[in-house]
């Protein structure tokens, strides 16, 4: 699902990772790659427009949090827009649990309707509801029959009649579902190869008299834009209250799925991704948007960043490193600052790209674990000035932290080179130094 577009957003966040700073200039380009992306993805123009425009809008608004890296504000940015066009907060679907659940499905011939209803009717009952399926689809004899197998090999009911209107169907079958105790009836309806007025009529009146608690409309995700475009005028017919796209593990771009919504305002509840009756999932935009941009989950990351990193702090370090006097000590608490924010495995697998890169890694923060311990088993004075560790010093340190003198040393060589580095920083770029220095701190 989706993985062409998240690859293309993966090179544009890698090009963009290498920026020290959000320019007007590469979120421009940034936001065209964004662009050509979507539209290569299917997504309808209108939508990117929009959407584009305002990324761009935002990123350039934004205030770049100094303990990220803007590349990833504008992954962050993009990543809220992407869950927004998909829905945003939208919460699943509930049921009522006192009475008797009513769902229509209606969609194009062989958009997967049918076996979208068996798909929902165990999704329901796995949490408890007695699903009750009806077939209305009497426009072929074979719609039926389908829908009866399908039921028995779920062990789910089907209420059918050969020789009536859909629409009786409907009446008796909710006359039947509430003799059964049937606590979610799902009414599966005729779909024509394109939308024309008999089909729309015949919906109409099925949804008159079943009055529905939800209408689902139906759309194959393989038919890309004109799946927005039938979606569009079944809309202005029925006023469908959901959607379901189906063949989502097929080779679709998807981008269908990122246009319905925001042209009809309906949100997309459920994702078809198999003909098996359990592939079915549950559409969560934000999770979505993360799973598109190939993020294990960039947002948590700057959140959580943006928890722990102590602001007043990192002023003061800043200032250390302005006038060159950042101590070990100050080292020390930089170093806890980045550990707070969680195992080092769960930060870097958050970074997009790394995600994949450490996915099945055992990686743990025992080379921060070593550096912190070194630096606890040096005196105040040491911290202070680190200059005066000589080889007596560096034994009693090395015992005390359970390490080697080897390790003392090179943490001390680190420290130097980084503090070298600072000071370059410093003469060179003036104040924009000092961000790319606490940023060359925290991947220190
Ligand atoms: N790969 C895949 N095939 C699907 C999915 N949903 C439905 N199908 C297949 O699409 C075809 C049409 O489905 P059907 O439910 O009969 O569509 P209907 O005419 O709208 O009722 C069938 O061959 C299904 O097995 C899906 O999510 N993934
Ligand atoms: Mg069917």
């Amino acid at each position: 699902m989706f993985e062409d577009l998240s690859q293309r957003f993966e090179a544009i966040f890698h090009k963009l990772r290498g920026r020290g700073k959000l320019t007007e200039d590469n979120v421009a380009e940034a936001v065209r790659d964004v662009k050509r992306a979507l539209l290569e993805a299917d997504v309808n123009f209108r939508v990117v427009k929009k959407f584009t425009a305002t990324v761009q809008e935002k990123a350039l608004g934004s205030e770049v949090l100094q303990s990220v890296t803007p590349g990833q504000q504008f992954v962050k940015i993009v990543h809220d827009e992407l869950a927004q066009l998909m829905g945003g907060n939208a919460r699943p679907l509930k049921l009522h649990t006192n009475r008797t659940n009513v769902f229509v499905l209606a969609g194009l011939q062989g958009s997967g309707k049918t076996t979208a209803c068996s798909k929902l009717a165990l999704h329901f009952r796995k949490q408890g509801h007695q699903p009750l399926l009806v077939a209305a689809d009497v426009h072929r004899a074979a719609a039926i029959d389908q829908l009866e197998t399908l039921g028995k090999s779920l062990n789910i009911p089907v209420y059918s009649e050969r020789g009536t209107g859909a629409v009786e169907i409907v009446k008796n079958a909710l006359v039947h579902a509430r003799t059964e105790g049937s606590s979610l009836v799902i009414i599966d309806t005729a779909g024509r190869l394109h939308i024309d007025t008999d089909m729309m009529n015949e919906l109409k009146e099925i949804c008159s008299v079943a009055k529905p608690d939800e209408i689902l409309f139906v759309a194959d995700a393989m038919t890309g834009q004109d799946a927005v475009n039938v979606a569009n005028q079944f809309y202005q017919e029925i006023h469908f209250t959901g959607s379901i796209l189906t063949k989502m593990d097929g080779d679709a771009r998807g981008g269908a799925a990122l246009s319905i919504l925001d042209v009809t305002g309906v949100p997309l509840q459920f994702v078809g991704v198999g003909e098996k009756p359990d592939a079915l999932e549950v559409f969560h935009p934000e999770r979505m948007s993360s799973r598109i941009l190939g993020m294990g989950d960039i947002v948590s990351l700057v959140e959580r960043a943006q928890e722990t990193f102590d602001v007043e702090k990192s002023r003061k370090l800043e200032k250390k490193i302005r006038k060159n006097i950042f101590t070990l000590q100050d080292f020390l608490e930089q170093l806890r600052q980045i550990k707070k924010m969680g195992p080092i495995g769960d930060l870097l697998a958050m970074i997009p790209g790394v995600g994949q890169a450490v996915k099945d890694q055992e990686i743990d923060n025992s080379a921060l674990n070593k550096i912190e311990a070194i630096i606890c088993s040096m005196t105040n004075g040491e911290r202070e000035r680190p200059q005066i560790i000589d080889g007596n010093r560096k034994r009693r340190i090395a015992s005390g932290s359970g390490t080697t003198v080897q390790e003392v040393n090179k943490l001390l060589k680190q420290f130097d080179s980084m503090k070298l580095m600072m000071k370059r920083m410093n003469k060179i770029a003036g104040k924009r130094g000092h961000a790319a220095a606490l940023r060359s701190l925290s991947s220190f």
